[in-house]
């Protein structure tokens, strides 16, 4: 059935569909039928064809990153436009669209600042998991179903907000560029537009899981002359070389902490660090880990609720940046379909990223993957 004709026969009703659930934290979610209300003014209804499975939506599920339950997780699909709601202005049935975690509403005060990405409208710093009007899309057994940072990918159908959807070119591999919606703008950007790597720097990349790949990605790309990357499990490192690292490094092989094994390296500390594992000590190793001056830490993990990053100020004093980055600075409807463009014309590569692909009811089978460090990302089908 040819996708107007399906919207035609949807549009304005409630679907029953498959999805996730994930009813409380540290236990595997349950597919079941969800109900799944129709759009209204200002939301856009999707079909989700692909969603790639990311570190915070592991941290929602184990309690680490704080949302309500039971919830929808799931933050980096793609899919097709089922029917819209009034108003709504800027896709239509049929688009092939990405679901980003990081609205761009295109008023606010950040959306108006020529820098600013970290959209007014987010639902990812204090997460209330609902629409914009204080209500929600879905209901499984009788009871409301909370969305997971206005996006929700881990089932058939999801609505989201008109400013969360980004349109992309009507040839892209719809089961391939959910990736668009995450892992890549979130590294690739860190490296590009928040540190602004610089040709012939050195940089060192704290985890190399999904985003971080990314990092090392936009690193090459910027012209980097060698990639330091750190991680615990070695099983990552024949990846990542084949990304672009040049040396990697283990903690737990070296009696001294890994700031200083980086000190000795290069000598005088790295031009640019990324922390991409979200825990304070990491931080704290990467901010260590760059040069006392010139050098620039970007953090792009979320430390556990409630923690606080300490360290001395004497080590910013001496001219060293510490700086974060959502979503790769992106201003995300504007630039990350431009980026699924040069996907297209083959000058970027998501491709090496993905190592596993499931059908979408095995999406436990694909959390463990991550958690078990199998996978760099596994993309799930529906
Ligand atoms: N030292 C070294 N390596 C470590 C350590 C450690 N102490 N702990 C874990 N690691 C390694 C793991 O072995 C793994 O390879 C890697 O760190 C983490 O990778 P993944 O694949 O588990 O996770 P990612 O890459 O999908 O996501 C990592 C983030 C830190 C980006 C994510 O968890 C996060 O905090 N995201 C929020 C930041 C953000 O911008 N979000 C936007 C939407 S996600
Ligand atoms: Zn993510
Ligand atoms: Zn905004």
């Amino acid at each position: 059935m040819d996708q107007a004709k399906f919207s035609e026969d949807t549009a304005g009703k409630v679907i029953t569909c498959r999805a996730a659930i994930a009813w409380t934290t540290n236990a595997p979610m349950s597919v079941e039928e969800v109900e799944v209300d129709p759009p209204k003014a200002g939301e856009v209804r999707i079909k989700v064809i692909s969603s790639g499975i990311c570190g915070s939506d592991n941290h929602a599920l184990d309690g680490t990153f704080k949302v309500p339950l039971p919830v929808i997780l799931g933050h980096e699909g793609a899919g097709v436009v089922e029917s819209i709601g009034e108003g709504v202005s800027s896709v239509k049935p049929g688009d092939k669209v990405l679901m980003i975690c990081v609205p761009q509403c295109r008023k606010c005060d950040s959306c108006l600042h020529a820098k600013g990405n970290c959209c007014l409208k987010e639902d990812i710093f204090s997460p209330v998991g609902l629409m914009l009007d204080g209500t929600s899309r879905f209901t499984c057994r009788g009871r409301k179903v909370y969305n997971f940072v206005g996006t929700s990918t881990f089932t058939e159908y999801t609505v989201m907000h008109e400013i969360s959807v980004a349109k992309i070119d009507a040839a892209a591999p719809l089961e391939k560029v959910c990736l668009f919606s995450c892992a890549f703008p979130t590294g690739y950007g860190a490296a590009l537009n928040t540190a602004q790597v610089t040709p012939g720097s050195t940089c060192v990349v704290f985890g190399l899981g999904g985003v971080g790949s990314a990092v090392v990605l936009g690193c090459k790309a910027a012209g980097a002359a060698r990639i330091i990357g750190i991680d615990l499990n070695e099983g990552k490192f024949a990846r990542a070389k084949a990304l672009g690292v040049t040396d990697c490094l283990n903690p737990r092989n070296f009696k001294k902490p890994i700031q200083q094994v980086v000190m000795e390296m290069t000598g005088v500390g790295a031009d640019f660090t990324f922390e991409v594992i979200g825990t304070i000590e990491t931080m704290v190793a990467a901010l260590e880990s760059c040069n006392q001056s010139y050098g620039v830490c970007v953090i792009i993990g979320v430390a556990p609720a409630k923690s606080q990053l300490s360290f001395d100020p004497a080590k910013l004093l001496s001219d060293r940046t510490l700086k974060g980055c959502l979503l790769g600075e992106y201003k995300t409807r504007d630039c990350i379909p431009l980026l699924v463009d040069d996907y297209m014309k083959k000058k970027i590569d998501v491709d090496p990223l993905v190592t596993h692909k499931l059908p979408f009811i095995k999406i436990n089978e694909g959390f463990e993957l991550l958690r078990s460090g199998k996978c760099i990302r596994c993309i799930l089908l529906f």
